[in-house]
């Protein structure tokens, strides 16, 4: 690679500018935004699915309705993530095809069923909380394409955020059973999502050329934490509890304390061989399928020709 023209990036990512597709980048620059904008996307469409069977049975048409138009979103997202990854040149047919045959990773935390409606609920919060945390930090990144999809996907995601705690709390100031199975939840949920923001920062491969050229702009472990200060109060507030007695916030260093989630678990799950991996493949792979004659036609020379009348 040319000594100057990475000179020349380099000093543009220092001074905080954005990188726009056409730009020179280092090669490695693109591969590590391809690999984590189609690892996003892919989070995205497979996150519908826990959520999205719970559609049918949500508790209310309230309830029913808000659900709906979050899946919507989240299916929405995948839309801007795929689009700001084909900017960096691979295809959205490429990454699909990479996403069903196991060869891309997407986020450990989809892997896991919801039994309940309350798992749900606790989805809507605590996920979107922590997608938030993280989004929220790269959107300030310094790929214009990656930043613009991630400040409306942060907007929307807010709004998620607000259902899902609205329908949590509900859940911890109803009766007996209501709280019960919201606590349930939160147990099972827990350690999937610490294992969410990535493995500790002394792990973590890609970490270090990320902050460098600001793609990251918070590692795993300030991410873990910021969501930590701002999410566990609010648990503890509701009078539920988490299932990790070491949980505490260490007054003098202002940092939070906790018991290592099973990192072979992590590694495990995000390597296709979690509760729901085969299952959630399957569901895509499905779709794939059974969308390609829409597809075919919409790419016939008729269609094209009929569509602008339509
Ligand atoms: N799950 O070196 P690092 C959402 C992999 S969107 C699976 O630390 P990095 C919205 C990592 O890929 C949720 N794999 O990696 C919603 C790498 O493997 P590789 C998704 C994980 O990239 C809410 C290896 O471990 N958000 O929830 C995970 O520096 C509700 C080494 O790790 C994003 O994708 C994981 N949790 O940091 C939808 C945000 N963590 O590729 C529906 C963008 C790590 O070498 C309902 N991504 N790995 O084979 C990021 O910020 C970063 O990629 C991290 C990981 C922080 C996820």
């Amino acid at each position: 690679e040319d000594p100057q023209l990475l000179a020349a990036f380099e000093a543009r990512i220092a001074r905080g500018e954005k990188i726009e597709p056409h730009d020179w980048m280092p090669a490695l620059y693109r591969k590590q935004l391809i690999r984590m904008i189609e690892q996003h996307a892919h989070s995205e469409i497979i996150g519908a699915l826990p959520e999205g069977t719970w559609i049918t049975r949500a508790p209310s048409f309230k309830r029913k309705m808000a659900l709906m138009a979050k899946v919507q979103d989240e299916v929405g997202h995948a839309q801007l993530l795929y689009g700001a990854a084909e900017t960096l040149g691979k295809s959205r047919e490429a990454m699909l095809h990479d996403l069903i045959t196991g060869k891309s990773k997407y986020s450990n935390i989809f892997n896991y069923p919801a039994f309940t409606w309350a798992d749900s609920t606790v989805i809507s919060w605590l996920v979107d909380a922590g997608a938030i945390v993280n989004q929220t930090a790269n959107a300030k990144g310094s790929y214009a394409p990656y930043c613009r999809a991630l400040e409306r996907i942060c907007a929307e995601e807010s709004f998620h955020l607000k259902y899902g705690h609205d329908a949590v709390v509900h859940l911890a100031t109803g009766t007996p059973l209501q709280r019960q199975m919201v606590q349930e939840a939160l147990n099972r949920w827990w350690p999937p999502i610490m294992h969410f923001f990535g493995p500790p920062d002394k792990m973590s491969v890609h970490t270090e050329v990320l902050v460098r050229w600001k793609v990251k702009m918070a590692t795993n472990d300030e991410c873990r934490q910021q969501f930590m200060d701002m999410y566990v109060p609010k648990i503890w507030e509701l009078g539920l509890t988490l299932p990790d007695p070491n949980l505490r916030k260490n007054a003098e260093t202002g940092v939070w304390e906790y018991t290592e989630p099973d990192w072979e678990e992590f590694k495990r799950v995000i390597n296709g061989d979690g509760p729901c991996n085969k299952e959630r493949l399957a569901v895509r792979r499905t779709a794939e399928e059974r969308g390609a004659w829409v597809r075919k036609a919409l790419l016939s020379p008729k269609m094209q020709y009929v569509a602008p009348l339509a």
